[in-house]
């Protein structure tokens, strides 16, 4: 009787909801799953399954993944009902770990048996959702070199949005001006010990943007690997004193809900590795396009709360429609987002240009929208928005001298030695180690490096 009630009551609720709202929207989804060996003796093993919901809260859940190996079978489990067939195992959630809200975790454990070999199972799957997060031992604390005296991460510290400007940690306005990479998939020599001491030594940069691409062989082909790679080029970043800009790189699709469950897992992850870090900037969406502001505003809602669940206290910049114009590329301005904003506190919004295209009316409206919202221009280009053609210097400079005036920090893109003209390094450069002399800029390297390395002067009282 009892479960007819509740069996009743269900039904009522769903359609009741129908009825209010039209169909339910489909549920957010998004696991991670980390298995670790705890002890393993002569044909047996102790195991443990760390799950982790990144998606929408569930209210009853079952956990099945391979064990690859035909020898290996679940003797007996805990925290879960477990059953096998064939290689596929099954964990069924039980009363006390059944329920499980974003960002909740249940540790579960077997003990198994084996005859051969003992290999990590594979192909997580909660509630019929790949576990894209990585499937390996717990992290270890990572490796902190805090940043030298003097330098820009030292001086600021933790940084924080205060009204619309980005404040450090005296509570005064700062801008900070440094590079972005070009995609790390492709161009992964040019970010070596070498290149990052030129960029904090000779251009004075104050940060790094590090760019990594979701799609275009970026992320999805290796969720781990991209996660390992951003990591390091944090730690890269933080021991010369840079802040490192996260860049969660969605370009194509441009709807930034196609990766919804991508983003959680991997700030879930980076969020929660450097969260003792101080020179960390979260970039959740690159360039949200084809798509409405109230889409990237409902990711936004999503993400940020997986980030601060790790890592409370970062900075968090949010994309904006039109490939981050503010809206003005897809005939919008930045009112829908005055009206109708982000919400969640301590995130600035993302406004991109590149110079040589967008120019009067695109900084008519970054002048206007600086007065209204806490902007970072995490990415410009001082040649066309196809990242290539000639560099802009006229349309670059009243750029560069607009930012400066509204204090708005900037990344440029690229500290990279890509064969287009928005490349601050000539095509072969990253194969060599000079990437300090004259010969190697490009003329868009050679303005931006002109422009980064003058006094920063950043308040310390
Ligand atoms: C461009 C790269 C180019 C690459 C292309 C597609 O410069 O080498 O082939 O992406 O991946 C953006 C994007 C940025 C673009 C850049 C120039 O954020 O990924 O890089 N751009 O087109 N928005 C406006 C311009």
């Amino acid at each position: 009787m009892k479960r007819f009630l509740a069996l009743l009551t269900a039904v009522a609720s769903a359609i009741g909801l129908a009825a209010l709202a039209g169909p339910p929207a489909q549920a957010a989804t998004g696991c991670k799953a980390e298995y670790t060996v705890t002890s393993q003796w002569e044909g047996g093993f102790q195991a443990g399954v760390k799950i982790t919901n990144l998606g929408d809260p569930v209210s009853g859940w079952t956990l099945r993944f391979t064990l690859p190996d035909a020898g290996q079978k679940v003797a007996q489990g805990w925290n879960a009902s477990w059953s096998q067939s064939g290689s596929t195992v099954s964990a069924q959630g039980v009363d006390w770990n059944r329920t499980l809200s974003t960002g909740a975790s249940a540790d579960l454990g077997f003990v198994g048996s084996f005859t051969g070999a003992n290999p990590a199972p594979t192909s997580f799957a909660l509630n019929g959702v790949t576990c894209t997060g990585s499937v390996t031992d717990p992290p270890t604390d990572p490796p902190t070199d805090p940043p030298a005296a003097g330098t820009p991460a030292a001086v600021n510290g933790q940084l924080h949005v205060c009204g619309v400007h980005l404040c450090n940690q005296y509570d005064r306005p700062v801008q900070l001006r440094g590079m972005s990479t070009h995609g790390i998939q492709w161009f992964g020599p040019c970010y070596s010990d070498a290149s990052l001491d030129a960029l904090a030594q000779d251009w004075k940069s104050d940060l790094l943007r590090i760019a990594m691409y979701v799609q275009e062989d970026g992320y999805e082909t290796d969720p781990a690997g991209f996660t390992g790679r951003v990591n390091t080029l944090v730690d890269m970043a933080e021991a010369r004193g840079m802040y490192a800009v996260i860049d969660f790189h969605t370009l194509t699709p441009g709807d930034p809900n196609y990766n919804l469950d991508r983003a959680k897992t991997f700030f879930s992850s980076v969020a929660a590795r450097n969260a003792d870090k101080k020179n960390v900037i979260y970039e959740i969406a690159n360039e949200p396009n084809g798509v409405s502001w109230t889409a990237v505003k409902s990711y936004a809602e999503q993400v940020i709360p997986v980030i601060r669940a790790a890592d409370p206290d970062a900075v968090v910049i949010v994309g904006t429609r039109g490939w981050s114009s503010l809206g003005v590329s897809d005939g919008a301005s930045e009112s829908e987002v005055v009206a109708n904003p982000v919400n969640a506190a301590n995130i600035m919004y993302a406004f991109h240009f590149y110079a040589a295209s967008h120019k009067d009316a695109y900084r008519a409206t970054l002048s206007r929208a600086a007065a209204q919202l806490p902007l970072f221009v995490s990415e410009f280009g001082t040649v066309s928005a196809t990242g290539g053609g000639a560099v802009d210097r006229t349309s670059s400079i009243a750029w560069l001298d607009l930012l400066d005036q509204l204090k708005i920090s900037y990344a440029n893109w690229t500290y990279s030695d890509a064969d287009e003209g928005s490349a601050a390094f000539k095509p072969g450069t990253c194969e060599g180690a000079d990437y300090g002399s004259s010969g190697v800029l490009t003329e868009s390297g050679a303005l931006l490096k002109s422009r980064i390395s003058t006094a920063d002067n950043f308040p310390t009282s």
